[in-house]
């Protein structure tokens, strides 16, 4: 690890030291909620796949913290991050996770698939791209009912030489829709490159062609990241129809749990690792003088035992019943 350069307090801060806080409380909630949920995943109480986001937490804290509440967010499967930063309840992420009733999606769902429909956010999808013609269809919706409601819908790199990315984005530019379409650049789908299934270094362009503005930032700043997605987001709200931001960055750990990464070099993952968004914060908040070593050591305590209530939530939670199986499989009248 490199020796980080002491920060100059600036004269200003840039947003309010209760805010500065949030971002770094949220941003440490999820590497130490998905630390434990890999020690979980080890002693065989989590199921199925789980994708960490560890390394990526600048990109959900910083976006999420630029919406509003009645926004919509509709993601992919590595979502943990977005569903710790949009606020949902730790304890039901940790009980879907473990396939418990009390979980986001009764314990039905998994990793995958949270869901918040009180926190507008509408999934977790496992199918790569399944998740845009969503946001487009959410887009329409709000804008057919004249409702003041982006949708915010982040997609990896795996999911822009699909089909449905492309109708998407088309749909939403022709319609003039709502849409802030969010890629999360982590330079690998699986054990792919980008390099090698993309035809185009800068893949944000991608969305010039159909009249999309675009923008490319750095994903492992917090601050670039809300500054950017506030700019975007009231581009969308104020009806000049979609948007387009990339955010590059880098998952620290493998594609799932069962991923090995025999497919980079270790110099990479480490120049990588020397940019790690939640020491730079708080290398930058010390320099500036907004958080104390007792203050530092307050936000470890405190989510550290968020995380242990999650498990202990989780572990206590009971299983759902048998019948749950045929439960939600059709829309129910209210
Ligand atoms: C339509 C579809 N094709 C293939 C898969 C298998 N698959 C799961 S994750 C993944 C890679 C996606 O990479 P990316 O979109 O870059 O997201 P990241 O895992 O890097 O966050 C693939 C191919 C799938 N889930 N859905
Ligand atoms: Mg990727």
């Amino acid at each position: 690890m490199q020796a980080r350069q002491p920060q100059q307090r600036p004269e200003t801060l840039p947003l309010p030291k209760e805010q500065l806080m949030e971002f770094y409380t949220h941003m440490l909630l999820i590497r130490r909620f998905e630390e434990m949920a890999a020690q979980m995943y080890a002693r065989g109480r989590i199921g199925g796949f789980l994708h960490l986001y560890i390394g990526e937490e600048a990109v959900a804290v910083g976006s999420i913290a630029a919406l509003e509440t009645q926004d919509y967010i509709v993601t992919h499967y590595r979502e943990h991050g977005h569903a710790l930063a949009r606020s949902m309840d730790p304890n039901r992420i940790m009980a879907e996770l473990f396939g418990k009733a009390t979980g986001t999606s009764g314990g039905k769902g998994g990793s995958m698939h949270l869901f918040d429909a009180s926190r507008s956010f509408l999934g977790g999808y496992a199918i790569v791209g399944g998740m845009m013609p969503i946001a487009t269809g959410l887009g329409l919706a709000s804008s057919y009912l004249g409702e003041d409601r982006i949708t915010l819908c982040y997609f990896g790199d795996g999911a822009v030489n699909q089909g449905e990315f492309h109708e998407a984005l088309n749909l939403a530019a022709i319609w003039n829709l709502p849409v802030l379409f969010f890629l999360e650049n982590n330079g690998y789908g699986m054990g792919t490159r980008v390099d090698r299934v993309c035809a185009v270094d800068e893949i944000h362009t991608h969305a010039n062609i159909y009249g999309i503005p675009s923008r490319k930032i750095d994903g492992m700043d917090v601050l670039t990241v809300y500054e950017a997605t506030k700019e975007a987001v009231e581009q969308v709200r104020s009806g000049k129809g979609p948007f387009f931001l990339e955010a590059l960055t880098y998952r620290f750990r493998g594609h799932s749990m069962a991923d090995p990464v025999e497919y980079r070099q270790r110099a990479e993952e480490e120049q990588w690792k020397a940019r790690d968004p939640i020491d730079a914060f708080r290398t930058k908040l010390e320099g500036w003088g907004v958080l104390t070593e007792q203050e530092r050591e307050a936000v470890e305590g405190r989510v550290d035992d968020i995380v242990d209530e999650a498990v202990r939530f989780a572990e206590d939670s009971p299983t759902p019943p048998p019948e749950a199986l045929a439960q939600h499989l059709y829309a129910e009248k209210e």
